[in-house]
């Protein structure tokens, strides 16, 4: 067991873990779950990456290939066309922007654009995206999908959930850093979600105290996520806002460093809150 750093090296950035920190999405695509199409402009969408600074995020989250279940890969070259310009200029803004890429080619791509975070939901299971991590000094968040976004919510199955996707992440943290990537730039995320049944959602999330055990700041993103609507039976994913406070506090309350969220201004407030209770 090793003491978890505080900070988060990224790039130009040394983010400070000692409060917990908000990673607002921004999903310039047609089609994910909960914001698909509202950010395709890349003028509206640089307008949401900065309303989400302006409301207490600490980085911003571009995606530009929808991962929702079912959904299909689109080309490298559609991908970096839609986030490319919306990272360059937020970028340029001065805050810290994520690219949340599959795809080497298009985080080696958006580094140079000016991007401080490699978000992989594959958990840089590619060694070319290894190699983009080597090649750079961002952080990096490793996040566990049992197989492919098209086909991982087929009857997801695990022995023991927590054991074998901590187990992936643990594994995958020292591969890149026997590659060379240090350890005060590794993010691990158990990915809510990604191949996971309700009841393995949560388990993730009990467990979270013992992934943080091992020394890496932990990423939840559960935010207007399928599971919410499952226990709350709110149908629409952007009405799931309650919901989503609710599991970002209780992941932060459990060790969380870092919450992805679609809700920046409420949760940002929520975890001001929690946070003061604590003490
Ligand atoms: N979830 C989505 C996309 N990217 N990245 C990380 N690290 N963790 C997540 O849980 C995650 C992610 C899917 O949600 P969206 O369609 O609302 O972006």
């Amino acid at each position: 067991m090793n003491e978890t750093p505080r900070i988060w090296r990224c790039g130009a950035f040394t983010l400070s873990l000692d409060k917990s920190l908000v990673m607002g999405v921004l999903n310039v695509t047609p089609d994910s779950f909960s914001d698909g199409g509202d950010f395709e402009d890349p003028g509206r969408a640089v307008v949401r990456g900065e309303r989400i600074v302006a409301e207490g995020g600490a980085i911003i989250d571009v995606g530009g290939e929808s991962t929702r279940p079912g959904s299909d890969a689109v080309s490298h070259l559609e991908e970096l066309a839609r986030v490319r310009p919306v990272v360059q200029r937020l970028a340029a803004e001065g805050v810290p922007v994520s690219v949340d890429t599959r795809h080497a080619t298009v985080a080696a791509d958006c580094i140079k654009a000016g991007a401080s975070i490699i978000n992989d939901v594959s958990g840089f299971r590619d060694p070319e995206m290894v190699a983009a991590a080597v090649e750079s000094d961002c952080g990096v968040v490793v996040m566990h999908m049992l197989g492919e976004p098209k086909t991982m919510q087929e009857e997801p199955h695990y022995t023991d959930v927590t054991a074998e996707v901590g187990g992936f992440l643990l594994a995958q943290a020292a591969a890149l850093e026997e590659a060379g990537v240090a350890r005060e730039r590794i993010v691990l995320d158990p990915g809510i979600g990604f191949g996971k049944t309700l009841e393995h959602n949560l388990a993730l999330l009990r467990g979270i105290p013992v992934l943080a055990a091992h020394g890496y700041p932990i990423l939840i993103g559960a935010s207007r996520k399928r599971f919410i609507g499952e226990i709350g039976g709110e149908k629409e994913p952007a009405a799931r806002v309650g919901g989503s406070i609710a599991a970002a506090v209780e992941a932060v309350r459990l060790g969380a460093a870092v919450v992805r969220v679609h809700d920046v201004a409420a949760t940002v407030e929520a975890l001001a809150v929690s946070g003061a209770i604590r003490g």
